[in-house]
């Protein structure tokens, strides 16, 4: 079966051209203008075509602080292909003491045939030892090629001297890490005070985690990493300080990727200043949304291509989930939903606002995460081999996002009454119309499981 894209205008990393396309099966057949025969025909003038959206960075289905994540991998990934998104690459999580490979299992056992999307899995590391050692040559072989590691977090934290020796093996294996960067001590002791002076409500998130505790664990990350003399991505990066430590290290030589993510470069802290408990627990995620004024160096961050990949950290509760802080702030599960609004979001306050170009916008939501995680040029470009991943965005559907609307399987969306400019039309996925005008059209998961190869950015 062939079909054909008519009248559309192609994204691509380096601009955009007028041109058609030509699926055939699961994958792109040509790209062009001219006649072209096609059993059926689809008409997509006025519509940008974008290759199919990654999210690098996703937790469905994660036992979180007592409790579990709303989305699992089969509402999650439906979400996700709803916001254009084709592929997701989650963090598959042994628990510490657990072999890497009893967490891809558990991780497969998760996502297989429950999924919508395609995906890929990082994995975690989050102990260093000679049996994990051991194991990561297979978890290359199984298509495992980005791991991670956190500097806060006691269940999943890992020391200087492990991250070390961790990078040292993945450079030799040519894997690369992406690194949650938070100070864990001095947080902890921050915390240790307000609880002291019973302030216990959502406004002591963000103060317990200054932005600059964030940027002291670039610093430290990146110079382990210089030690190491490895490559690494830093994850969710909220602030003008984490990147000038970034900065410094490039400047130093080093190969550092930076990822932001949507919430970052749209919402403030002071959400959690609200008197309302459920109006400010619902925005509480780790790094917290930070002073308003960040938002601008991310932008330019990313316009400068200082930051590499916009992922969602999508790690959802329900509003009677984050009531569990209610008495203590510090039992909020962190994580905010967003992979069903991060392309629309992007299109409508970076690309229609000119923060960012739509060549800039494809960069960071395809080409570069499919480049940095393995899965270039079969997917994150729009070329004859490639999988027919496809979002078709029509500049004129223009829409309130609502929760209502949304099928993340969570009661509250972080973006309620944001104006999109213009929608998402269609979302193609290896060649079948997966999502048309805002409804998903397939009724069982058909997402594939990437085996991804070795960064190319
Ligand atoms: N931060 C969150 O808010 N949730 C999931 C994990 C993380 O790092
Ligand atoms: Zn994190
Ligand atoms: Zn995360």
């Amino acid at each position: 079966m062939t079909t054909l894209l008519r009248g559309g205008t192609i994204i691509t990393g380096a601009g955009q051209r007028r041109a058609d396309l030509l699926l055939d099966g699961e994958k792109i057949a040509w790209v062009g203008r001219g006649p072209q025969a096609a059993d059926r025909e689809v008409d997509v003038s006025g519509c940008f075509l974008f290759p199919g959206f990654i999210d690098a960075h996703t937790h469905f289905d994660l036992d979180v602080a007592n409790t579990t994540t709303a989305d699992d991998f089969c509402t999650g990934s439906r979400a996700a292909l709803r916001g254009g998104t084709t592929t997701v690459i989650d963090f598959a999580c042994p628990n510490k003491g657990e072999s890497l490979h009893h967490g891809l299992d558990l991780w497969h056992q998760k996502a297989d045939g429950r999924t919508f999307c395609d995906y890929g899995f990082h994995m975690t590391i989050d102990d260093w030892n000679e049996s994990i050692r051991a194991e990561l040559p297979d978890m290359f072989a199984q298509g495992i090629s980005s791991f991670k590691m956190y500097l806060t977090y006691p269940a999943m934290m890992i020391g200087d001297r492990d991250i070390y020796w961790a990078l040292k093996e993945l450079k030799r294996l040519g894997g690369i890490a992406g690194f949650h960067c938070e100070n864990a001590g001095v947080i902890d002791g921050m915390i240790a005070e307000r609880k002291a002076a019973g302030e216990l409500s959502p406004a002591s998130h963000p103060r317990t985690r200054p932005p600059y505790l964030e940027a002291e664990a670039v610093s430290r990350l990146l110079r382990i990493a210089q030690a190491a003399d490895a490559p690494v991505v830093i994850v969710h990066l909220t602030n003008r300080e984490a990147l000038l430590e970034v900065d410094h290290a490039r400047k130093r030589g080093q190969t550092v990727y930076v990822e932001t993510c949507p919430q970052y470069l749209l919402l403030d802290e002071s959400v959690y200043f609200n008197e309302d408990y459920s109006a400010a627990a619902r925005y509480v995620c780790a790094p917290p949304l930070r002073d308003k004024a960040e938002q601008e160096h991310l932008w330019k961050g990313l316009r400068r291509g200082a930051i590499q990949t916009v992922s969602t950290d999508h790690c959802s509760f329900t509003l009677a989930q984050k009531d569990m802080g209610r008495e203590d702030f510090t039992k909020i599960p962190g994580g905010l939903p967003g992979v069903e609004t991060r392309g629309e979001l992007l299109y409508s306050y970076g690309v229609a606002k000119r923060k960012i170009s739509a060549a800039q916008m494809c960069r960071v939501l395809s080409e570069n995460p499919a480049r940095l995680y393995g899965l270039y040029p079969r997917k994150g470009v729009l070329r004859p081999g490639s999988d027919a991943d496809i979002v078709v965005y029509d500049p004129g559907a223009s829409h309130v996002i609502r929760a209502e609307d949304c099928v993340a399987n969570v009661d509250y969306n972080p973006y309620e009454g944001f104006v999109t400019a213009g929608g998402i039309r269609q979302v193609w996925l290896r060649g079948q119309l997966s999502v048309e005008n805002g409804k998903v059209l397939v009724e069982a998961p058909a997402g594939k499981y990437m085996a991804r190869g070795k960064n190319s950015l």
